[in-house]
């Protein structure tokens, strides 16, 4: 199994650019910038990955990002993901990034636009990867900073075709978000966001209706309203569903409690991803062979998953046929 895992052309759709940065990176920037962090080695590092929910893990992911500074720091992060794509066979990526992470420290756009872009290109050039990039805004900031993000972000948009909804879940329902989609709709943008991670299904149907999105990031307590799953298996909505990460959060107390695979039996268009693998303890390969050690992720699943990550993703039409 850890073969196969291993030989798939994959896609990773879930996948936050600034939860890919390792301890090491994040020690040697933070002497570089002479950023003050409370930690003095990997192991304190690690030790302090110890989450019980969504914003204590949200709490150090900030802190972590704030060693990010200059155009080659955002190089290096994105290479290194990029890198990680060729070593596990993920074909297609859509990362996501959070610009007011960034500019609220007074990072411009043109300083991670133009280390994320290169890196990007190097590796399209050298071996072929395809990559999308996704903004995200955050949620627990309120709509007009998301619209003025928007705004900052128009010269960039040649490289930005998809505008996504992260951050703190409760309480910053997608609701409050409905006029900024609307915008990015009308500027040709295609949109997801987070919803029902630690949210009610409630917030899926509000990212369904009101921001009418063409994928849901996580989406997993759809399970608790079966007209939700009827919705989603019509309209063959993805979810991006991020298995590590949940346990990682206490979404699911034990991946043996994991719905992933009711949903598939369901018919829903469930992918696996890895969402903040330096933070979550894995990389997508790790995602796959977690759950075929926990819910015996069978071969044919396996492939099934796979295979809708092809299918949810944005690449186009000829792209995707080329893939399944
Ligand atoms: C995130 Cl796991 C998760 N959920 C919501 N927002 C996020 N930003 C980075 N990781
Ligand atoms: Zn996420």
């Amino acid at each position: 199994m850890e073969k196969l895992i291993q030989a798939l052309p994959k896609t990773e759709l879930h996948l936050h650019i600034e939860g890919t940065l390792e301890p090491s990176l994040m020690l040697e920037l933070s002497r570089k910038h002479k950023v003050n962090l409370p930690y003095t080695n990997v192991e304190e590092i690690q030790k302090a990955y110890n989450f019980e929910d969504l914003q204590s893990f949200l709490d150090l992911y900030y802190l972590g990002a704030s060693v990010l500074v200059d155009e080659d720091d955002f190089y290096q992060l994105m290479w290194q993901y990029l890198l990680k794509c060729k070593e596990q066979n993920i074909v297609h990526t859509e990362i996501m990034f959070d610009p007011q992470t960034h500019t609220l420290r007074g990072i411009t756009f043109e300083t991670f636009m133009t280390g994320f872009t290169r890196a990007i290109e190097d590796a399209k050039q050298q071996w072929g990867q395809s990559s999308l990039l996704i903004m995200s805004f955050l949620r627990h900031l309120s709509e007009q900073e998301a619209i003025d993000t928007l705004n900052a972000a128009k010269p960039f948009l040649k490289h930005i075709k998809i505008v996504g909804l992260d951050s703190s879940e409760l309480g910053n329902p997608p609701e409050k978000f409905a006029t900024v989609f609307k915008q990015a709709k009308d500027l040709g943008l295609l949109c997801v966001a987070h919803a029902g991670e630690e949210g009610p299904a409630e917030y899926i149907w509000q990212a369904l209706n009101l921001l009418h999105v063409d994928r849901i990031d996580h989406g997993v307590r759809s399970s608790e309203d079966p007209k939700l799953i009827e919705t989603l298996v019509k309209l063959k909505m993805p979810l991006t569903v991020c298995p590590l990460s949940n346990t990682k959060l206490c979404v699911f107390d034990d991946m043996k409690q994991h719905n992933i695979l009711d949903l598939l039996n369901q018919d829903v268009l469930v992918t696996v991803n890895s969402d903040d693998p330096s933070y979550f303890g894995g990389y997508l390969n790790e995602n796959y062979l977690a759950l075929h050690e926990a819910l015996g992720l069978t071969q044919d699943q396996l492939i099934a998953i796979v295979k809708n990550g092809f299918t949810g993703s944005f690449l186009p039409a000829k792209d995707k046929q080329y893939w399944l």
